[in-house]
């Protein structure tokens, strides 16, 4: 019998609202109940187009915005030979931001929202995209921003109101992160339960 395949899942998010934290926990959480499990993060800043990225973030170097938007399309691109071949060996990807991230930044710049989606139609879909708000409460509770590009609250405020237009009901789940790190986590682990036992059929392409 061949394997069933292994499902993709997404976190979405502005900075600080606990994507990489859920991440881990819930890559680990899928191995103890005995899943094949892996996580990714994009941008994967270890590739030669990651390390462009890297300094752009860093304000070590400047591009163009259709530049490093094309980058950040590229470096996902560049991984999605490997990721169908997980997919396909049975193994559930946990990724930590996705196609999503590169619309809702660069459209927060003020770039024509269908201009960004192009470079990443094709790509794999997910299975789940997990959306995770936080309130301004709570946002402001957590530690300050760093230094890297982006990480302003006005620039956030932006990108929140270009997630919400990209939700799509059909396969995104919204989950709120104001919780305890563990409350959080039961309400992404039981939205991904689901997802693990139905059967999603073959893998599709992203916005085709
Ligand atoms: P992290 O803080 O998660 O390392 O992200 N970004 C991300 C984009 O502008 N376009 C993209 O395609 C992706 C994946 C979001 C670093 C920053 O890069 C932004 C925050
Ligand atoms: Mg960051």
């Amino acid at each position: 019998m061949v394997a069933r395949r292994g499902k993709l899942i997404v976190f979405e998010g502005c900075d600080r609202s606990g994507k990489s934290t859920q991440c881990a926990k819930l890559t680990d959480r899928l191995r103890k109940e005995g899943h094949k499990a892996e996580l990714l993060k994009f941008p994967d800043r270890t590739t030669s187009i990651g390390l462009i990225i890297n300094n752009y973030l860093a304000n070590k170097e400047d591009q163009s915005d259709e530049v490093i938007h094309l980058l950040f399309s590229a470096n996902r691109w560049e991984c999605m030979q490997k990721m169908t071949n997980l997919l396909l060996g049975g193994n559930n990807l946990v990724i930590d931001r996705y196609a999503y991230s590169g619309i809702a930044y660069s459209a927060a710049k003020g770039m024509d929202l269908n201009w960004c989606r192009q470079p990443d139609v094709g790509l794999i879909k997910p299975d789940k995209v997990i959306y995770m708000t936080l309130s301004e409460n709570k946002a402001s509770e957590r530690a300050d921003f760093g230094e890297e590009r982006y990480e302003k609250k006005e620039f956030q405020a932006k990108v929140e109101k270009i997630f919400e237009q990209l939700h799509d009901p059909s396969y995104w789940q919204v989950v709120n992160g104001d919780g305890s790190i563990d409350e959080v986590h039961q309400d992404i682990f039981s939205a991904v339960s689901e997802v693990l036992s139905a059967d999603c059929g073959p893998l599709q392409k992203l916005w085709t």
